[in-house]
């Protein structure tokens, strides 16, 4: 019977953007100016703007969460609500007085807050003005906005998170265009991906600074996605293991080990992409590793090589030296696309182990979105998803074998809580423990959560 070590966190991950509605919000993100320009980019052309209706019923939503056995909440902060003014990061009094009452309703329903400060919601004003993560002032005020939250409430939050998914934002908002601004760019990409890193290793020194108690603790949550090489052919393990750098060690060796990959950097400088740096920016990456590591795990990486040749690509992309490949007879998440690979489980708390000092680490995310799930509904109403389940049987069977041989991973935060807005797709598939009926605002418990509740008060099951 797969059993977990003792205080091994049960929690469910969440952010700001995703659930909270806009109500009384300052500013806009990214994303809302996106939905206020464009709703037909959404699906059904439903927008951020309501979202779970955190804002409003937090009390409820956590109540509920509690309910189901969750003990920890990863969500976030927005900068677009809490901050009034981005150069002088001067505070929104609402925005303060919000996220107050939602960490002291956490604390009071035994769910411990684990705070992130981006969640892929940069301001959109910092992106007409100073082109976004692509400039260095934004990392700085950034920063300032990072010192508001520490300063705020760093007494009664020890767990802490620079970025969500910094690479989702390279890729989606750089390279590839799935999110606004939409930039194609790959030279800029790889600006971005440096001013990202640096970004968390200065609030990393800051939140050091203002919260040095042993307890408090800060890191970097990141999507790792394992490249598999489609066949032992040389030109594919190749191009598998620059995806890997691309994908993953862009990001996870400057957070564990205080520098880039050296095989990347001779690339991009070979390629003439390579970042703009200064020896006293890299010497506060060097100085300022994390205390510890969110990984996302949703699907893994098939990767093949590449079918242009390097010099035929002009302006440069990554894509020069790999392809996706799509593996026959794969298992998937038809609705969400994705391929569903749970040995990956064991293969990252593995290199977590060899590869980066067996760091403590979290998986920050795991699960299964999935459409129309009224299909799903007994005669009472409950959503009887014995996919979700299996699919976290799966995942959790194959993450306890990497524990068990020795990788020092903390705990499991599931995704999500409660059904939530996603990116592009909005409420098409759903993730929740906890169905969100979004015609009433009214939540109720799926069968997952109590299948959870009984995990997180056993820390096994069958
Ligand atoms: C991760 C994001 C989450 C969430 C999740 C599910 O990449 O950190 O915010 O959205 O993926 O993906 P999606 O909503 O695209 O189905």
């Amino acid at each position: 019977m797969p059993t977990f070590p003792d205080n091994f966190m049960w929690g469910a991950a969440t952010s700001g953007p995703q659930t909270e509605g806009n109500f009384h919000k300052q500013h806009q993100n990214v994303f809302d100016y996106w939905f206020a320009t464009e709703p037909s980019a959404f699906d059904a052309g439903v927008g951020p703007d309501t979202a779970s209706n955190f804002y409003n019923d937090y009390e409820n939503d956590l109540a509920l969460m509690e309910q189901a056995g969750i003990k920890g909440l990863r969500t976030s902060i927005q900068w677009t609500r809490l901050i009034d003014d981005f150069e002088t990061a001067s505070l929104n009094d609402d925005g303060v007085a919000f996220y107050n009452h939602v960490i002291d309703a956490m604390l009071a329903h035994h769910i411990k807050p684990y705070i992130n400060l981006h969640h892929f919601d940069l301001p959109v004003e910092l992106y007409d003005k100073y082109g976004g993560w692509e400039s260095k002032h934004v990392v700085d005020l950034f920063v300032k906005f990072a010192t508001q939250c520490f300063e705020l409430f760093g007494d009664r939050v020890d767990d802490w998170f620079t970025f969500n998914e910094p690479k989702v934002v390279v890729d989606g908002q750089y390279l590839y265009g799935w999110h606004y601004p939409q930039v194609v760019d790959g030279p800029k990409a790889v600006q971005v991906a440096y001013n990202m890193n640096l970004a968390s290793a200065k609030a990393i020194a800051k939140f050091h600074e203002i919260c040095p108690a042993a307890e408090k603790r800060i890191g970097i949550i990141l999507n790792l996605t394992p490249a598999y090489p489609a066949s032992d052919d040389p030109a594919d393990v190749e191009a598998a293991d620059f995806a890997e750098q691309w994908s993953n060690n862009l990001f996870l060796d400057p957070a564990v080990l205080g520098h880039f990959p050296d095989k990347l950097v001779e690339r991009f400088t070979r390629d003439g992409v390579l970042w703009d740096s200064t020896p006293a920016e890299l010497a506060i990456i060097a100085a300022n590793p994390v205390d510890y590591l969110g990984v996302n795990y949703y699907h893994p990486f098939r990767v093949q090589r590449p079918d242009i040749s390097p010099t035929s690509l002009q302006p440069w992309l990554p894509d020069i030296y790999f392809k996706e490949y799509e593996m026959p007879g794969r298992v998937m998440n038809v609705d969400r696309g994705w391929e569903i690979y749970p040995t990956a489980m064991t293969d990252i708390a593995n290199n977590i182990r060899e590869n980066y000092h067996n760091i403590p680490w979290f998986i920050s995310e795991n699960g299964m979105g999935v459409a129309g799930e009224e299909r799903f509904m007994d005669e009472k109403g409950i959503v009887q998803d014995d996919y979700r389940i299996d699919f976290m049987k799966e995942h959790l069977t194959a993450l306890v074998k990497g524990i068990n041989a020795g990788s020092n991973c903390l705990g499991y935060f599931v995704w999500s809580g409660i059904d939530c807005w996603s990116w592009n797709h909005a409420y098409h598939n759903r993730y929740g423990l906890i169905r969100d009926d979004i015609h009433t605002q009214t939540k109720t418990l799926k069968k997952s959560a109590g299948w959870f509740n009984e995990l997180s008060r056993t820390n096994q099951f069958e």
